[in-house]
């Protein structure tokens, strides 16, 4: 499908997702997040790390689109909510690692988008905030869930509550962010993150992310069983045997995700 509001690159299996609605910092309306939702269900599986960031300088993404969202009513505006939460969800739960790389404005549903991504870098001219307060809303993609989670309720009602925008390093003192770079080493970073991921077994990716994302919302002996259960099926893949015989046979191992 040919996406317009959408670009995607390719490097190896490295997939590239830039979100591209220039005329409003890349604001997501439901054409923009339909076709997003069609990306994540469609996503080659060949792709081993997919990195989304925001096209242009200036913004990742700069909120949902408040043009779209002006006329809405309660159901409406429900319905807006749920097409958000869904597709962040999507991402949220894809079997590889999905890494926001944060070059520029991640406001509100932009902030929102970058948390449902498994790690956050970004550019030391990002900002993030959730202003949507300012707007008569309320976060409404999940950021009133996320939030606290990262970074903790004191901080993420106080982000909340008065919608103040963060600076990059605010960010990463908070630990919304794992890392800053200039903005020309935001892409190069992300890459080498990306590579040290495809170095190791697909498999073990999948069932880390799956009982660390999972695990999170259980309790500690919920949790540890989940893991248990997901170290178990560790042994059942090709990636566990290729690797512990690398080990042993001191080589390099060679993983398929099997
Ligand atoms: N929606 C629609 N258009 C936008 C948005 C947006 N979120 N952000 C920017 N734009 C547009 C501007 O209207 C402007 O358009 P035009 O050129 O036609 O006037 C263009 O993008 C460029 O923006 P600015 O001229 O404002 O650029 P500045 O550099 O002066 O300012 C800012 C940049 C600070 C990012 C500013 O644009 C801004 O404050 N944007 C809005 C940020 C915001 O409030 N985001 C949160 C939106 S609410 C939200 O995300 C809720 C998510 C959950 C929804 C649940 C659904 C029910």
């Amino acid at each position: 499908m040919d996406y317009e509001f959408l670009k995607i690159e390719r490097q190896g299996a490295v997939t590239i997702l830039l979100i591209s609605a220039p005329k409003s910092l890349n604001a997501l309306n439901s054409a923009v997040l339909g076709e997003m939702e069609h990306f994540v269900s469609h996503l080659d599986k060949d792709t081993r790390v997919l990195i989304i960031t925001g096209d242009g300088e200036k913004a990742f993404v700069a909120g949902a689109d408040i043009a779209q969202m002006a006329h809405l009513d309660p159901q409406q505006g429900e319905e807006f909510g749920r097409l958000g939460a869904r597709v962040f969800r999507a991402i949220e739960t894809l079997p590889i690692p999905v890494i926001a790389a944060v070059n520029g404005f991640a406001l509100g549903g932009g902030c929102e988008l970058a948390m449902a991504c498994d790690i956050r870098i970004a550019s030391v001219k990002a900002k993030f905030g959730q202003p949507e307060v300012g707007l008569g809303i309320i976060p409404g993609f999940s950021g009133t869930y996320r939030l606290p989670k990262l970074i903790g309720q004191g901080y993420a009602k106080e982000m909340i509550y008065t919608g103040k925008i963060i600076r990059a390093d605010e960010a990463l003192r908070v630990g919304l962010v794992n890392a800053i770079y200039e903005p020309e080493e935001l892409m190069p970073k992300a890459l080498e993150m990306a590579q040290a991921m495809l170095s190791k077994a697909p498999c073990a990716i999948a069932l880390a992310k799956q009982s660390i994302s999972d695990g999170y919302d259980l309790n500690a002996d919920e949790a540890i069983a989940l893991e248990n259960r997901l170290f178990g099926q560790c042994f059942a893949t090709r990636d566990q045997k290729e690797g512990m015989d690398a080990f042993l046979t001191k080589r390099k191992p060679d993983f398929h995700g099997e």
